[in-house]
């Protein structure tokens, strides 16, 4: 079995110890991270949302294929730098999952490539509130925030949130981009923000957005 198909495997089983293994063994044979990450790694995710559906697994073993997911990342994150976008950025974005929803990892990966750019992350959590994403774009004086939101539910408390930001006076205009698994396109229009459907997009628009 191909190495990177076993870190599918290693995932879905939640072996963390393999998977770090796994993934070592993988960038010292010469694969690129981002395809272990895009064509491994989260398609594992994927599969474990399908068997949480489906009943053939349960929150416990999603949490132990989270940490290995995690586990995973870490190995791989110096290699996902995106050096090759040589637009260096002095921005500051901030950034957090909305109240109601606990999903961490793909926020976690937007974080990555922005940092790769050089662009400094404040990074909120998950379940964060209206308030909270405030107080940090004003203490921070922040032009961008990212909002990530994984379940239908937290997509309310995002359209709610997003309406208390731009009802705020901050003396400066503030671009908000979201995105997550149940967020789409027409969603952002219609509460009137930017959407990224992944972490290299969303990077992609703060390059551009930035110029
Ligand atoms: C891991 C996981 C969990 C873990 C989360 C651990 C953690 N620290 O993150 C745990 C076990 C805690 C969990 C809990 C629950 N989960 Co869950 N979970 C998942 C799972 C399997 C994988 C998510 C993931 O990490 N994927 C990998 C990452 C890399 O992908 P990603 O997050 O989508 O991110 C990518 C893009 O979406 C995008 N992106 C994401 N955020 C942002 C933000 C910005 C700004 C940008 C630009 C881009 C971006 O970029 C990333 C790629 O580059 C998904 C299934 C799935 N297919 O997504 C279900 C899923 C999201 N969960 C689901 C559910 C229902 C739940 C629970 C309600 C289950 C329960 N009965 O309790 C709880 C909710 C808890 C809560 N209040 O939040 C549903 C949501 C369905 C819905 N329509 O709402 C899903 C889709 C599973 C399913 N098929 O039913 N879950």
């Amino acid at each position: 079995m191909l190495p990177t198909k076993k870190i599918f495997q290693k995932i879905i089983e939640g072996d963390e110890v393999c998977t770090v293994e796994l993934c070592r063994e993988c960038l010292s044979n010469g694969y690129d991270a981002m395809e272990i990450l895009e064509k491994s790694m989260i398609p594992a995710m994927d599969q474990c949302g399908v068997l949480l559906t489906n009943r053939k697994s349960f929150i416990p073993q999603v949490l132990m294929s989270t940490r290995a997911m995690q586990a995973g990342i870490e190995v791989l994150k110096p290699y996902l730098s995106q050096q090759e976008n040589k637009l260096m950025i002095s921005e500051t974005v901030i950034i957090g999952t909305v109240m109601g929803d606990v999903h961490t990892i793909g926020k976690n990966l937007v974080s990555i490539m922005l940092e790769s750019v050089g662009t400094t992350v404040i990074d909120l959590g998950a379940n964060i509130s209206g308030k909270e994403f405030i107080d940090a774009i004003t203490k921070y004086q922040a032009r961008f925030v990212m909002m990530s939101a994984m379940l239908t539910s937290a997509m309310v408390s995002m359209r709610k949130i997003v309406k208390e930001i731009k009802d705020h006076e901050f003396g400066w205009d503030v671009v908000i981009i979201i995105g997550g698994v149940m967020v789409t396109l027409a969603f952002a229009k219609e509460i009137g923000v930017e959407y990224a459907e992944n972490a290299i997009i969303g990077m992609e628009k703060i390059l551009k957005i930035h110029d």
